[in-house]
C-alpha cells in the first residue's frame, strides 16, 4: 500500500517552483492510485445478494484505468488541513472514504454520460464504454447503484459526528443544483429545450461558466470538502480549499474542451472533436484556442494563490492545478 508523501507539517510556501516537472504530479498520482486502488476494489465486495452482472459492471466502470483527480483531491485537501504533528499518512486513510465515495459518483457520471440517450459514446479511459461492454440496461442501472454505493461508503466509513455533514455535501453536489443541473443546462441549448440561447460572446461565457460550476467543479469541490472535513479543517481551512476548488473546476473544464478541440483520442481515451461537430457553446468555440488557454492559466494561478496559506502541505494540489492546464490527457 501507498504512503502518504508529506512526512512533515511546515510553514514554508506551497507553491512549487512554476516549472515543476510533469513527472513530480506524474509520480504524486501515481502514489493517490497505489492508495485507492486496492481500496476501490474492496469496496466492491458487495452482498451475496447483488447480482453478478451488476457488480461487474459496477467494477468494469470504476476500475477503468482514471486519473483519480477526484481521489487526489480528497487525499491532499486532508493533509493540506491536519494539524501540525499530524501523522500524514492516518490523514490519508481519513479521508479514504471522502475519495472513495468522489470517484464512484464521478464514475457514475460518466457511465451516464456516454450513454446513447446523451453523447452515445464507444470509448472511455480507452475502453469500451459501459453499455457497450455490457447493455444499455446494465449500465443505466450500473449509475444507479454506483451512486448509492458512493453514499453507503460515506456514511460507514466517515466517523459519526462527520457522516451527516458529509452526506450532505455529496448529496447537494450530485444533485439538481449542481452535477445534474449542470448537465441539463449543458444539453439544453444543444437539445432546443432553452427558450433563448445566448448569442453575445460575454453572455456565452457567463453561461459556459455556470455549466461548468455545476456540471464539473461541484464534484471536485466535494472532494475537496470532504477530504477538510476528514481532517478536522477549520473554517479558514475551508475557505482556502474552496477557493481553491472553485478556480480549478472552471480551469479544469477550458482544458478539457481545449483537448477536445486539439487532443488526440490515444491520448485522451476518448472520442474527441465532440463539440464542434455538435456546435457546442465551450470556451474555445466562443473565445478561441488561445484565449481559452490563457484563460485556464489564470485561473490555475489563482487556484495555486488560494492554497498558499496552508502552506507546504498543500503543495500537491498547487502542483496539480498547474498540471491541469498544461495536461494533454
Ligand atoms: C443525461 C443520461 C444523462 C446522464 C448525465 C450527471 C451526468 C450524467 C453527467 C455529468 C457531467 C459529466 C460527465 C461531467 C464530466 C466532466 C469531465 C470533464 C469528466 C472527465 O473527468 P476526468 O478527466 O476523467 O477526471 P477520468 O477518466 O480521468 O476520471
Amino acid at each position: 500500500m501507498a504512503s502518504c508523501p508529506v512526512t512533515s507539517r511546515d510553514s514554508t510556501s506551497a507553491v512549487p517552483p512554476s516549472d515543476a516537472p510533469d513527472e513530480q504530479v506524474g509520480r504524486s498520482l501515481d502514489r493517490v492510485r497505489q492508495f485507492i486502488e486496492p481500496r476501490l476494489e474492496a469496496a466492491f465486495r458487495l452482498s451475496d445478494d447483488t447480482p453478478e452482472r451488476l457488480a461487474a459492471a459496477m467494477r468494469y466502470a470504476t476500475l477503468a484505468p482514471g486519473k483519480r483527480l477526484r481521489p487526489a483531491l480528497a487525499l491532499w485537501a486532508a493533509q493540506a488541513c491536519g494539524r501540525p504533528g499530524t501523522d500524514p499518512a492516518s490523514l490519508w486513510t481519513a479521508a479514504a472514504p471522502a475519495a472513495l465515495a468522489v470517484e464512484m459518483i464521478h464514475a457514475y457520471s460518466l457511465v451516464h454520460d456516454d450513454l446513447p440517450a446523451k453523447d452515445d459514446d464507444d470509448l472511455r479511459r480507452g475502453r469500451p464504454t459501459c453499455h457497450r461492454a455490457y447493455d444499455e440496461a446494465t449500465a443505466i442501472l450500473c449509475g444507479d447503484a454506483l451512486q448509492s454505493l458512493a453514499f453507503e461508503v460515506l456514511a460507514a466509513g466517515m466517523p459519526a459526528a462527520a457522516a451527516g455533514r458529509a452526506c450532505l455535501v455529496l448529496a447537494r453536489a450530485a444533485g439538481a443544483a449542481a452535477l445534474v443541473g449542470g448537465q441539463v443546462d449543458d444539453l439544453a441549448a444543444e437539445r432546443g429545450w432553452m427558450s433563448l440561447r445566448p448569442t453575445a460572446a460575454d453572455e456565452q461565457i457567463a453561461w459556459m461558466d455556470r455549466i461548468n460550476r455545476r456540471k464539473t467543479g461541484a464534484l471536485f469541490l466535494a472532494a475537496l470538502e470532504l477530504g477538510g472535513l476528514a481532517a478536522g479543517a477549520d473554517a479558514a481551512q475551508q475557505a482556502a480549499l474552496a477557493a481553491f476548488g472553485r478556480a480549478f473546476g472552471i480551469a479544469f473544464q477550458i482544458a478539457d474542451d481545449v483537448l477536445d478541440a486539439e487532443g488526440t483520442e490515444a491520448a485522451m481515451g476518448k472520442r474527441v472533436g465532440k463539440d464542434a461537430d455538435r456546435g457546442k457553446i465551450t470556451y474555445p468555440t466562443v473565445a478561441g484556442i488561445a484565449a481559452a488557454r490563457s484563460r485556464a492559466r489564470d485561473l490555475a494561478a489563482q487556484a495555486v494563490a488560494a492554497v498558499e496559506p496552508l502552506g507546504k502541505p498543500a503543495a500537491e494540489l498547487a502542483a496539480l492545478a498547474r498540471w491541469i492546464v498544461a495536461r494533454d490527457h
